[in-house]
């Protein structure tokens, strides 16, 4: 029971069980991983897939001979335990030639550098079989108000994205791009800060259905935003591309605690979401696992991570099939929600009398929702009680 297997579609990045325990107050605590060790135990532990940066694989500066030799051990793993790679992306973040961003750095020459060497990861993540690429833009940002015009670095976000989708519509690659948003950290303020601007944005965009988003947990809770809402609008625009599962306790730094831990209530709804809205794509767990813990920690918390997704699904499902959530649902009105408003039509509406000149709005006024009995139920399923 709850034990995860491929057809689960669980994916963890290197850079998350690889993190070293690095922070902004103290040096790493754990010692590197090689990814050829990540890849074989999350295999052990019941992952589909495994996604990177091109520097989580292939150290930062690596000649090209380094380089084919990474490759090369990186495939032999994925060969030799069934793991794919749905997903790649850059790192435009750590190296210091990244400080001002990648994409909207004020500086043109870091700007074009960049676009290379996320197009160069393009060519590679094709090459592994990746559908989507995602573009987290950490450093595109500010920390004053003058010193970055927010309408012109958005005309170089566009620039960039308009050639990258260029790019892959003329290597002919099956690849959609993901962009994700985070509203700080570790910029002051960050473009594209939640689900709703990255949308926006998107529809700017020269080839749009190129594009999608990549929702994380923690980032639309940093902005003190309900996730599940977010991730809905993503599935209503059909732009939900990719997601990034993870913990978080409220609007402080970026905790990426294991999914499940920090808002539970929180992930019982976008289990709920995920799994009845038929979003078919890889479950992904962007955590960190804490700097306290050792290795046997490490896998204890990615392990976790699954085991939170299936335990909270089988609570969602449970919470679906008890019949008396279903007359909950009919108490509280979901199934009028579903009606049209006005399938008669504008000049039907505008000659109903009933609903105006003849509307009873105090009677109206009165009736309860019973939305508390339903979420009551939600949290006896929850809670295991039910
Ligand atoms: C980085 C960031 C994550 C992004 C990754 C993709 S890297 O760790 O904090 O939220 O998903 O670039
Ligand atoms: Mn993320
Ligand atoms: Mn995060
Ligand atoms: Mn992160």
């Amino acid at each position: 029971r709850f034990t995860p297997t491929p057809e689960d579609k669980f994916s963890f990045g290197l850079w998350t069980v690889g993190w070293q325990g690095r922070d902004p107050f103290g040096d790493a605590t754990r010692l590197p991983l090689d990814p050829v060790e990540s890849v074989q135990r999350l295999a052990m532990l019941g992952a589909y897939g495994v996604t990177f940066h091109d520097d989580d694989l292939i150290p930062f500066g690596a000649s090209e001979s380094e380089r084919e030799s990474h490759i090369k051990r990186f495939r032999q793993v994925l060969d030799a335990t069934g793991l794919v790679v749905p997903m790649a992306t850059t790192n435009l973040f750590t190296h210091p030639v990244f400080k001002d961003g990648g994409f909207t750095a004020n500086d043109r020459d870091v700007r074009r550098y960049a676009l290379r060497k996320t197009i160069r990861n393009i060519d590679l993540a094709a090459e592994l079989g990746a559908r989507t690429y995602v573009a987290w833009g950490g450093r595109e940002g500010a920390e004053s108000g003058a010193a970055k015009d927010v309408r012109v670095a958005l005309d170089r976000m566009k620039e960039a994205f308009d050639l990258l989708g260029e790019y892959v519509t003329e290597q002919e690659y099956d690849l959609r791009f993901a962009i994700e948003p985070k509203p700080n950290e570790p910029r002051g303020d960050i473009l594209l800060p939640t689900v709703g601007h990255a949308l926006a944005f998107i529809e700017r965009l020269e080839r749009p259905e190129l594009y999608g988003v990549n929702p994380e947990v923690g980032h639309e809770q940093m902005a003190g935003l309900n996730v599940t809402h977010s991730v809905a609008q993503a599935l209503w625009a059909d732009k939900l591309f990719h997601i990034d599962l993870n913990g978080q306790s409220g609007i402080k730094y970026d905790q990426d605690l294991r999914f499940g831990a920090g808002d539970l209530r929180s992930a019982f709804w976008l289990v709920d979401l995920l799994e009845t809205a038929g979003y078919e794509g890889p479950r992904h767990f962007d955590f960190k696992p804490p700097r306290t813990e050792d290795f046997d920690g490490v896998w204890a918390s990615a392990a976790g991570c699954m085991r939170n997704y299936l335990i909270l699904k089988q609570r969602a499902a449970a919470f679906r099939a008890d019949p008396r959530v279903r007359e909950a649902l009919r108490a509280a009105r979901l199934d009028r929600l579903m009606l049209p408003t006005a399938a008669d039509g504008l000049s039907g509406l505008l000659a109903d009398r009933g609903a105006f000149e003849e509307f009873d709005v105090e009677e109206a006024a009165e009736r309860g929702m019973a939305f508390e009995a339903l979420d009551q139920l939600a949290m006896d399923h929850l809670l295991g009680v039910r």
